[in-house]
C-alpha cells in the first residue's frame, strides 16, 4: 500500500508515522508514506501556499494552484482516492479504516489556517474525512490518524499475538480490562480469574467485561 501526503509539514508526517506499527510495517515494506512538501509546487519567491478570502473576513486559505500542481504530480495515472482531511469530513470510524485499508493507493490533503480553495475540493477531492467533531490547527494530526489507524489493518503490520480481529472497535465492543505484573499493586488485587489458567473461563470473562463497559460507556455501539 502507498499514502502520498501532500502537506506542508513533511517532516511532522515522516517523525510521526516512524515509530510503533505503522514504522514497523514501513520498514517491512508492507506500506509506504510518501511525503510531498506543497512549497515545491510554489512558483514565486516567496513560495506562498495561501492567501487573503474573496469576500473578506479573517484567516487564510491555500491558494489552488500549487494545490493542484501537487495533485496532478502525485496522482499521475493513478486511480486513487484524493482525500481532504476536515472537520466538515465524514467521520472516520473502523469501518471506513477498513474500508481505506483494501486501497493500494491514497492521496491524503492537508490543510491549515480557514481550509483550502472550494474548486480543489470540487475538481480533485473524492472523500472528506473528519477525525471528530473539534477543531485542529491543519490536516496533519487527522492524516496520521487516519494512516495508523489503516495501517495496522494491513496483513502483517499486527502479529498474530495482537491480531487486529481482536482490536477494540472491530468487534464492535469497548476492550476488557488487562493487567499485567505485579500481581499485587498498591494493594490492589489482579481478578482471580486471570490467574488460574482456565482459558475458557478467561475468554467468557473478557467478552462479558466488553459486554459490561460498552453497555455503560457506549450503548450507541450496541445499537449498531
Ligand atoms: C485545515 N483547519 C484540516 C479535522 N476532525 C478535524 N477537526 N479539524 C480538522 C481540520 C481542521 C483544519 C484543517 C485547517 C482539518
Amino acid at each position: 500500500m502507498r499514502f502520498d501526503v501532500i502537506t506542508i509539514f513533511p517532516e511532522l508526517i515522516q517523525e510521526a508515522i516512524s515509530h510503533s506499527i505503522p514504522g514497523r510495517a514501513i520498514k517491512a515494506g508492507l506500506v509506504e508514506v510518501v511525503t510531498h512538501d506543497l512549497r515545491d509546487y510554489t512558483d514565486d519567491k516567496h513560495k506562498s501556499v495561501d492567501d487573503t478570502p474573496y469576500g473578506g473576513g479573517a484567516g487564510m486559505i491555500f491558494k489552488p494552484e500549487p494545490l493542484a500542481k501537487a495533485i496532478e504530480d502525485v496522482k499521475g495515472e493513478s486511480e486513487a482516492p484524493v482525500i481532504y482531511m476536515t472537520a466538515e469530513g465524514r467521520r472516520l470510524n473502523q469501518e471506513s479504516a477498513n474500508v481505506f485499508s483494501l486501497q493500494e493507493h491514497v492521496i491524503l490533503l492537508c490543510g491549515h489556517y480557514r481550509g483550502i480553495d472550494e474548486r480543489i475540493r470540487e475538481r480533485y477531492v473524492t472523500d472528506e474525512l473528519s477525525i471528530g467533531d473539534y477543531v485542529l490547527s491543519g490536516g496533519e494530526l487527522p492524516a496520521l490518524v487516519v494512516m495508523d489507524a489503516v495501517i495496522r489493518l494491513i496483513p502483517g503490520a499486527i502479529g498474530d499475538a495482537e491480531s487486529a480481529l481482536d482490536d477494540s472497535f472491530q468487534n464492535g465492543l469497548l476492550d476488557a480490562p488487562w493487567y499485567t505484573r505485579p500481581r499485587t499493586f498498591d494493594g490492589m488485587e489482579v481478578p482471580e480469574v486471570l490467574l488460574n489458567g482456565d482459558h475458557k473461563k478467561i475468554t467468557t470473562w473478557r467478552e462479558d467485561q466488553a459486554l459490561k463497559r460498552t453497555r455503560e460507556r457506549r450503548p450507541d455501539l450496541l445499537d449498531e
